[in-house]
């Protein structure tokens, strides 16, 4: 199918790579038939010194995270789950990928209780293009407020990456595209603006940087909180606030953050122009900054960036020479 997954060659599970093929699971295991799955999405990017990953840690972090909130215990720990994502991205030597670590509860018996059912830990990485459309960095994309609200608060745990969350986020994003808009912005149950389906979002008002607080619903993003760190590097406040709706059509500048959609300018809201209607100067002024640390052309003085290899591979002249 054109535009579908692109396969890489092997997939990290329990700690045995496997052939990409081979990686498949029982119609009747707990997760196809209850979304009993955490997982993450990562980035490797290319970079002058080889592949490095971005907030590995972090990412790492917020896994563990998800699932010790749905209580499943994986057999694997911090660091051992770091160096498998590594080992997968080396064994399928990609220059850059999406990393995709996903843990469920496997086969052994149905009914809601989880408990007896095996945790199965996978990683797969592939090649994952500009999430919303190619032209999208520059120019914008086309986006529309969704009928469907977030998850309310104590139903499902929005800090968690869970599968299930993913349901509410597929009405977001069918109804979006099937009104002829590249994305949806969900409103919390308070009615206040939460999140894109797969993005957070922030606004530019007044000088002002905003983004939803974590209490609205929103998964804590680590492109978020990359944002939010090199806002205050290039001067301004980046702040959490209560967003009313009607602030999105009043915005200067509004854009989505995320690992797969990076920093994606929006540039109408429910066919109301952004701003100019068009990129805004500080949300270019925050990609310019954020690709140069993710592909390596600045120092990495956060400490952000993991490479894949210790060595610095050679390249093909210094072998060549
Ligand atoms: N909110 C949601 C609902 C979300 O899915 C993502 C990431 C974010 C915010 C941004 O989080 P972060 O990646 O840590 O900055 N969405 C992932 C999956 C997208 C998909 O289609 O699958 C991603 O960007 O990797």
């Amino acid at each position: 199918m054109a535009g579908g997954l692109k396969a890489s060659s092997k997939i990290w599970h329990n700690g045995e790579l496997i052939p990409w093929d081979e990686a498949t699971v029982h119609v009747c295991s707990h997760v196809m038939h209850y979304a009993s799955a955490v997982f993450e999405g990562i980035r490797c990017y290319k970079t002058e010194n080889g592949p490095a990953v971005f907030r590995l840690e972090e990412h790492i972090k917020r896994l563990v995270n998800s699932a010790r909130i749905y209580r499943m215990p994986i057999d694997y720990d911090h660091d051992g789950l770091e160096e498998a994502c590594l080992e997968t991205i080396r064994a399928n030597e990609m220059e850059s990928c999406y990393i995709r670590p996903l843990v469920f509860r496997g086969y052994h018996s149905l009914g809601v209780n989880p408990l007896p059912c095996p945790i199965e830990v996978y990683i797969a990485v592939w090649e994952w293009g500009k999430y919303l459309g190619p032209e999208a960095l520059e120019e914008g994309v086309d986006v529309t407020v969704s009928t469907w609200q977030r998850a309310a608060q104590n139903t499902f745990p929005g800090l968690a990456k869970c599968a299930a969350n993913y349901m509410n986020a597929q009405l977001i994003k069918m109804e979006a595209l099937e009104h002829g808009y590249s994305e949806g912005i969900a409103l919390d149950t308070r009615g206040h603006v939460s999140e894109g389906s797969g993005e957070n979002i922030f606004l530019v008002y007044d000088g002002r940087i905003l983004t939803p607080s974590l209490a609205a619903s929103v998964l804590p993003g680590i492109t978020r909180d990359t944002v939010m760190k090199l806002a205050a590097e290039l001067g301004y406040t980046a702040e959490e606030a209560d967003i009313p709706r009607e602030m999105l059509y009043i915005a200067d500048e509004v854009f989505f953050t995320g690992t797969a959609a990076e920093i994606t300018p929006i540039r109408s809201i429910d066919k109301v122009p952004v701003g100019i209607g068009r990129r805004g100067p500080i949300t270019e002024a925050l990609q310019t900054r954020f690709f140069d640390l993710v592909e390596g052309r600045a120092e990495d003085v956060y400490g952000w960036l993991t490479p894949v290899y210790s060595e610095v591979p050679e390249t093909a002249s210094q072998k060549a020479g």
